[in-house]
């Protein structure tokens, strides 16, 4: 084996970390890239870098007049989505990874990976990445350092992390950080694994450049990894948005929402209310992770580890998310979007287009073309501070206090637009049996109706029976427990049409939510079902609302015939 020359590594290292120093040399050595080169997270890096990767063709600049500082990435169509099947939690034992995850035994997975690892980055640049998922100020804040060699990760990572000397100060000399090792390799879907090893507190990725699976920080440390260590500390690690609504009378309640990849966690955390309910204001937190831990007035207090947005770009315009469009209106990555002649970004829901695209993949497309111009999982990365409704709590050290928690799931039949759990047992329950269908985000069939429960199936880094009994114990750490909700945008009536128009209309579920759950208690009325509370028509606030009564009528619905089906479901 030739041993390269690594000049770099000695003349750049920004740190006297020998922990970081000695790991960072002994991957270079397996991955044997020509170049190290530490992210110190300034912005004429980024500026640097992002010209290094236009001029390799990896980004291409969008019009800078119609959205300045933002650029396009195209993927390999074998590489849009989570690969859930190639994903592995390395325990040392199959018996603490559980049921739901799929397992390898550590030491051998260490050995294969290496043999893809080893020489997989000449030719290529080896970037270090230090990064913080929370702010450097909190006690929740988790180190991580991603060595991939994709620029591509490197500029998504600045986005959703805080990245570089912020990072490596924090750390100091310390040891306890998050070795995640990423190469996108050869791309090769044969070779593509996706692997935790949580009692290293390591992850090693190779094959793939899709944000979930390459991202380290998000999906791999900050649920799988991060739940692992949430159940030995007392505290949750979940895959939930957060967000803050302020009542017209200026009562302030924080909402956390799990629902499965693609269900609605973005627009629900960015929900911009109906006129009739203006006085409301909802602002974001997060959209896709909660970290969340009992506080010591024994309430459930939550933190959204991310610094910004990796969201779903299909269904997003004005119409259902304005605030969305108007974070996206400058410096955001768009990752296997259409786009359009005059370098703007298009995809499905957006109006038009008035022209012939360009579509994912590089080919023309032809206005009124049955496939889809833009990719189903094509994303967006927006920094939090695109946001104009973000919450001044987003980057609170301490988080913010949760009167509510949802579970949800795309369900086209069987489960209500809202129902409320009678406890915390009962609502874990409901969280834990939560059926939803699968969408674009992961890889596989659409549509199939799969228990997904908590929406963490892909991501519970440890036993599932286990962190159902966590779950459970949670209760007898806090004195004022948040209550639990089943919610259910997505019900269809025999038209096939959704029978709740969702989007800035969920405002009204959210209100009744706010109402059953603030401390002066049952502000809004229920009627008691096998199932659960659920509102009556007159419960909610209905007022202006564009939509055929029976139609909500049908989504608030219990109906004994499909329950009597899902609870055999429930078995699952
Ligand atoms: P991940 O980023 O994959 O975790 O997804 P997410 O849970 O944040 O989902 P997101 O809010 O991005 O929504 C995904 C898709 O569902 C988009 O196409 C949305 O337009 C659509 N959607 C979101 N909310 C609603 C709703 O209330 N009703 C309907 N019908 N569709 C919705
Ligand atoms: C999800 O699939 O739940 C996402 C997108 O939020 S990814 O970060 O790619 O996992
Ligand atoms: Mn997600």
């Amino acid at each position: 084996m030739e041993e390269r020359p690594l000049m770099l590594v000695a003349k750049d290292r920004p740190t006297t970390n020998t922990h970081l120093v000695t790991w960072v040399d002994e991957m270079a050595k397996m991955c044997k890239p020509d170049r190290v080169y530490w992210v110190d997270g300034t912005e004429a890096e980024a500026k640097a870098l992002t010209e290094e990767a236009v001029g390799s063709g990896v980004l291409t600049p969008l019009n800078p007049a119609k959205r300045p500082g933002s650029y396009y990435s195209r993927s390999d169509p074998n590489d849009v989505a989570r690969t859930e099947e190639l994903t592995f939690v390395c325990t040392p034992t199959k018996a603490e990874a559980g049921p739901t995850n799929n397992w390898m035994e550590p030491a051998e997975t260490y050995a294969t990976l290496r043999a893809i690892y080893d020489g997989a980055m000449r030719g290529r640049t080896m970037y270090v990445i230090p990064y913080i998922m929370g702010t450097p100020e909190s006690p929740f804040a988790m180190i991580g350092v991603e060595i991939t060699d994709s620029i591509y990760v490197v500029l998504n990572m600045r986005i959703m992390a805080r990245v570089g000397e912020v990072a490596l100060d924090l750390l100091g000399g310390s040891d306890k950080f998050n070795r995640g090792l990423h190469s996108v390799a050869d791309l090769d879907p044969a070779r593509r694994y996706i692997c935790h090893f949580p009692q290293d507190d390591t992850i090693w990725s190779v094959g793939s450049g899709y944000g979930g699976n390459a991202l380290l920080g998000k999906k791999c440390l900050s649920l799988r990894i991060a739940s692992y260590h949430a159940h030995r500390q007392g505290w949750l690690a979940e895959h939930m948005m957060l967000l803050e609504a302020v009542s017209p009378e200026g009562e302030t309640h924080f909402i956390a929402g799990a629902f499965p990849s693609a269900s609605g966690k973005t627009n629900l955390a960015m929900l911009v209310p109906p006129p009739e309910l203006a006085g409301w204001k909802i602002r974001t937190i997060g959209d896709d992770i909660a970290w969340m831990r009992v506080g010591d007035d024994g309430r459930l207090w939550a933190v959204n580890p991310e610094a910004g947005f990796f969201g779903v770009a299909p269904g997003t315009n004005q119409k259902t998310n304005p605030t969305a469009m108007k974070m996206l209106e400058h410096d955001c990555i768009f990752t296997k979007v259409a786009l359009t002649p005059d370098m703007d970004v298009w995809w499905e829901g957006m109006d038009g287009p008035s022209t012939d695209l360009t579509d994912w993949r590089g080919k023309p497309w032809r206005r009124g073309s049955k496939e889809p111009a833009a990719q189903p999982n094509s994303r967006f990365t927006a920094p939090m501070e695109n946001n104009p409704s973000l919450s001044r709590y987003a980057k609170d050290p301490r988080g913010v206090p949760i009167s509510a928690i949802l579970f949800g799931g795309r369900r086209t039949t069987t489960v209500p637009l809202v129902v409320e759990s009678f406890n915390w047992t009962h609502g874990v329950y409901l969280g834990a049996t939560a059926g939803a269908e699968t969408t674009a985000a992961i890889t596989g069939a659409i549509g199939r109706i799969r228990r997904d429960p908590m929406a963490m199936l892909a991501f519970i880094g440890y036993d599932a029976g286990a962190y159902f009994a966590h779950w459970l114990s949670m209760f007898g750490r806090m004195t004022r427990p948040p209550k639990i909700f089943l919610v259910n945008w997505f019900r269809k009536g025999d038209d096939g049409r959704y029978l709740w128009p969702g989007y800035g209309q969920n405002m009204r579920v959210l209100k009744w939510i706010i109402d059953r759950s603030s401390p002066a208690g049952g502000r809004a009325g229920a009627m008691e079902t096998p199932i659960g509370l659920v509102p009556r028509l007159s419960d909610l606030d209905l007022r202006g609302l564009d939509a055929p009564i029976e139609a909500v009528e049908r989504a608030l619905r219990v109906d004994p015939g499909e329950w009597e089906k899902e609870l055999e479901a429930h078995a699952d």
